[in-house]
């Protein structure tokens, strides 16, 4: 609820215009979700009922079904570690989420033909997991021989199509809780409770805010017998209660309001989970090498000049910049995919102009669609009866930035391959990558919830439903469309989609970030809680709007969002309207300096991100991830939110509080070095680093070759002639078991952009009589695109080192310090 303060604020903000045509949506909101909301809560207090006792069990193909006196189940392995449960009634989810939907006997990637599944009286196995059914329809899923989650018999209420399930769990006592998506109360989702509904916060949110704009129906368990994760799919909204208020101890519930029962339960180390959830949901594609880059962004450039005197104003401090977003203020009177005529008279020539130094442009779309006659979009969607519609069949209106607006309905095939063209102009005019807002999608309200009624009408894929069923899975769908457009219209490119919302399978064709925080230290701090969460959940792209988004962020403040996001995927600073300037000059000396220095680390560390957006289109790894990652294990580390890895040499400990001189963090086990001063830290143990106002403590994992490349955005300069830089950082021999090899890094290179093959080069490191050496193995369909590789050694620890044999340079310079490379690296 928002205070009186705020709500004034924001009428005062609509103008009287738009706040009448808000009481007005709003109250004609009401008016149709009051018969529709009447049945739903009707339903939902019904008492609920249980299976009732297991009837009969017979076998299917890679599974079995289970008759129960009320309720159906089917279990079917999808692969020896991974099933599908389903229990009936209840509407079936349409497969959206899925990758190859919705024929399974056509081979999920992962599933190895004809999983072996066999049914012994209660028990359903595979060779890995083993599910056995209570004759109540509680369910026990088991790997070798250990308990790894026990489903409490699910309960439903309503009849046929119209039932809605709950699903609770029993869990250990010691069990973590990740996943659900983009929230910001808790990492741990124990003793928490989230609604999975998206939902435009409405400008400003901070840590207590819930729902917020991406949940995602993802569980990922850990405990002492191992780990696991609860796919539900399901896009009806949900409740997921995990407190001791109103549950035995160590249950937690999710209440569907709808469908069937259906979720996919994995079990594995966190890694294998996603790389299963992701071969299930899908996997990103690589991103175009630019968008790793530093973004720039406010809402209120208003015109071209405004653009031209960002850029300039980046040349002119000499900080590297890869892409500049324009917020809804490019269009014209807010209408979707029309430019502003006067303020942006020339949008290909800006393009133009500023591709010439190296920076791309991004423009926002937001789905509502303007109401008027005269707009082309409008008409169009009219007549291709592209909008959503309510029950009685006029048009659903809702209010956005333009006014009254109407929905693309993006469950409907026709409308997103409508939608899907109207992309074009934006690319002739040069623009590189798309911004997706509001796509919740929220419509402005008096009071209630901000969205539209959940009485309107959607098509489904022609099966027909409505928006309580819908929403959900309207950023997501909004998503597919705009990446199928980009697809479409620019085949030879890569798309680059980044969007507020989603669902499921998000991760296909979008990144995602975290929007409207509050510019406070902590909303500095549930930023990184929340993005550790949404990679746990399959969406490995996501970063914040840099110093928050309301708000004015003091200099310290705004240094540290900008150090911690020089290692998170999306790399932005953003801000609303009414803001001050936020341009990263704006603090003055010494702050500027600062920034300059993490933006030219951030285009070094290209090599290694790009190698980690390469990993993660493979296995669906995230690139940011939670220290348990390294040793899933360790219960020490599973609740700890307030450092990350990022990927698997990389471990990051940002700070968050001002003035602070030193902070202390628990790692991971191996030995693990300060990247500027090359002081070694024991794993296993708490240990204090320090913190500057230069510099966070990151912190390389002993055993690593680090690939960095130049300090520049890759389309400036000279690219025939660039180096590569190998810091590599030797284990403690004593580690090694014998002479062994080990491989210590990764480099995934191509052309950055497009289809084309790329290459893999992979680092070994070696110790011998003589020292270490490195190697290095090719998988090569691209050319080695670096003239010169440069070898660093970090070799506090073992400083024997010898040139290897296999055409990379030796070290010139047998140890260097970190320091030393904030000078130009051509120096030796
Ligand atoms: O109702 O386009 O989160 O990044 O600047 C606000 C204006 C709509 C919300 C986005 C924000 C963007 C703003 N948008």
């Amino acid at each position: 609820m928002p205070s009186f303060n705020e709500a004034l604020t924001f009428i005062v903000s609509q103008g009287p215009d738009r706040l009448l045509r808000i009481l007005r949506s709003t109250r004609n909101r009401d008016r149709l979700d009051r018969p529709f909301l009447a049945t739903l809560r009707k339903r939902l207090a019904e008492p609920p009922r249980t299976p009732g006792r297991l009837l009969r069990a017979a076998p299917v193909q890679d599974g079995a079904c289970f008759d129960f006196e009320q309720a159906a189940l089917e279990i079917i392995f999808l692969a020896e570690d991974m099933v599908r449960v389903s229990w009936k009634p209840g509407l079936e989810p349409l497969p959206y989420a899925l990758v190859r939907a919705p024929d399974f006997a056509a081979g999920i990637e992962t599933r190895p033909p004809g999983v072996k599944a066999t049914l012994q009286g209660d028990k359903l196995t595979s060779p890995l997991l083993e599910v056995q059914v209570a004759p109540d329809g509680a369910l026990g899923f088991w790997r070798g021989g250990l308990l790894l989650h026990q489903q409490v018999a699910p309960v439903f209420r309503g009849e046929g199509p119209a039932a809605a399930w709950t699903s609770q769990a029993r869990l250990r006592p010691e069990e973590a809780l990740f996943g659900l998506g983009e929230h910001v109360r808790s990492f741990n989702l124990r003793g928490s409770t989230h609604r999975l509904w998206n939902t435009d916060p409405g400008g400003r949110y901070g840590p207590a805010a819930d729902p917020i704009y991406m949940p995602l129906p993802v569980i990922m368990g850990l405990h002492s017998q191992g780990s696991y994760l609860t796919f539900y799919e399901n896009p009806f909204p949900a409740d997921f209660s995990c407190t001791p208020a109103d549950l035995e101890a160590g249950e937690y519930q999710l209440q569907f309001e709808g469908g069937m029962l259906r979720y996919y339960f994995i079990t594995g180390a966190p890694d294998r989970l996603l790389e299963r959830y992701t071969g299930l949901t899908g996997r990103p594609g690589l991103p175009p090498l630019w968008s790793l880059g530093y973004h720039q962004s406010r809402w209120g450039y208003k015109s071209a000049a405004d653009i031209r005197q960002v850029a300039a104003g980046f040349r002119e401090h000499n900080l590297p910049l890869s892409a500049i977003s324009m917020d809804i203020d490019y269009m014209r009177g807010y209408r979707v995919f029309t430019v502003d005529p006067e303020r942006f008279p020339d949008l290909p020539g800006l393009a133009r102009e500023l591709a010439d130094h190296g920076i791309h442009l991004v423009t926002i779309i937001d789905p509502g669609v303007k109401v008027d006659p005269s707009y082309e979009v409008y008409r169009q969607g009219l007549e291709i009866g592209a909008f959503c519609k309510e029950p009685d069949g006029r048009l659903a209106q809702g209010v956005v930035w333009p006014g009254w607006a109407a929905f693309p309905d993006f469950t409907d095939p026709a409308a997103r391959d409508w939608w899907a063209g109207l992309y074009q102009p934006l690319f002739e005019a040069g623009i590189s990558g798309i911004w997706h807002d509001m796509n919740e999608p929220p419509s402005f309200s008096a009071w209630g919830e901000t969205r539209l009624s959940l009485a309107v009408k959607h098509n489904l894929e022609g099966s027909g439903g409505d928006h309580h069923q819908a929403h959900n899975l309207y950023g997501f769908l909004m998503n597919r469309a705009g990446w199928e457009g980009q697809r479409r219209l620019r085949p030879e490119r890569r798309p680059w989609l980044i969007s507020r919302s989603g669902w499921a399978g998000q991760q296909r064709y979008a990144w995602n970030w975290t929007a409207d925080t509050e510019a406070s230290w902590k909303g500095l701090r549930m930023t990184l809680r929340t993005i550790l969460g949404t990679s746990l959940s399959g969406q490995p792209y996501n970063g914040p709007d840099i110093g928050g988004f309301s708000g004015n962020p003091e200099a310290e403040l705004y240094l540290r969002w900008f150090q911690l996001a020089t290692f998170l995927p999306f790399f932005r600073t953003h801000s609303a309207t009414g803001t001050a300037r936020r341009e990263p000059w704006v603090y003055g000396e010494t702050y500027t300096t600062i920034i300059r220095e993490h933006l030219r680390l951030r285009y070094r560390l290209l090599p290694y991100l790009y190698t980690l957006a390469w990993q993660a289109s493979q296995s669906g790894a995230p690139l940011v991830r939670p220290l348990f990652w390294a040793q899933p294990e360790n219960p020490a580390l599973w609740e700890i939110d307030d450092a990350f890895l990022l990927g698997d040499q990389l471990l990051v400990a940002p700070a968050w509080e001002p003035g602070q001189i030193k902070r202390t963090v628990l790692l991971p086990p191996g030995q693990w070095v300060d990247l500027w001063t090359d002081t070694c830290y024991s794993g296993g143990t708490e240990v204090t680093l320090p913190v500057s106002l230069e510099r966070l403590p990151v912190l390389v994992r002993l055993g690593s070759v680090l690939p960095l490349g130049k300090d520049t955005p890759p389309e400036i300069g000279d690219q025939e002639n660039t180096t590569l830089h190998l810091h590599v950082y030797p284990p403690r021999p004593e580690e090694l078991a014998t002479e062994g090899e080990i491989l210590a890094g990764e480099l995934f290179s191509d052309a950055g952009d497009g289809y084309d093959t790329g290459r893999v080069d992979r680092f070994f490191l070696r110790h011998t009589a003589q020292g270490w050496e490195v190697t290095r193995q090719e998988q090569a369909h691209y050319p080695f695109p670096f003239s010169e590789v440069r070898v660093y050694w970090h070799t506090d620890i073992s400083p024997i080192t010898r040139p290897s044999q296999d055409g990379l340079k030796p070290a010139s310079v047998p140890s260097r310090r970190w320091e030393d490379l904030s000078q130009p690296l051509q120096s030796d």
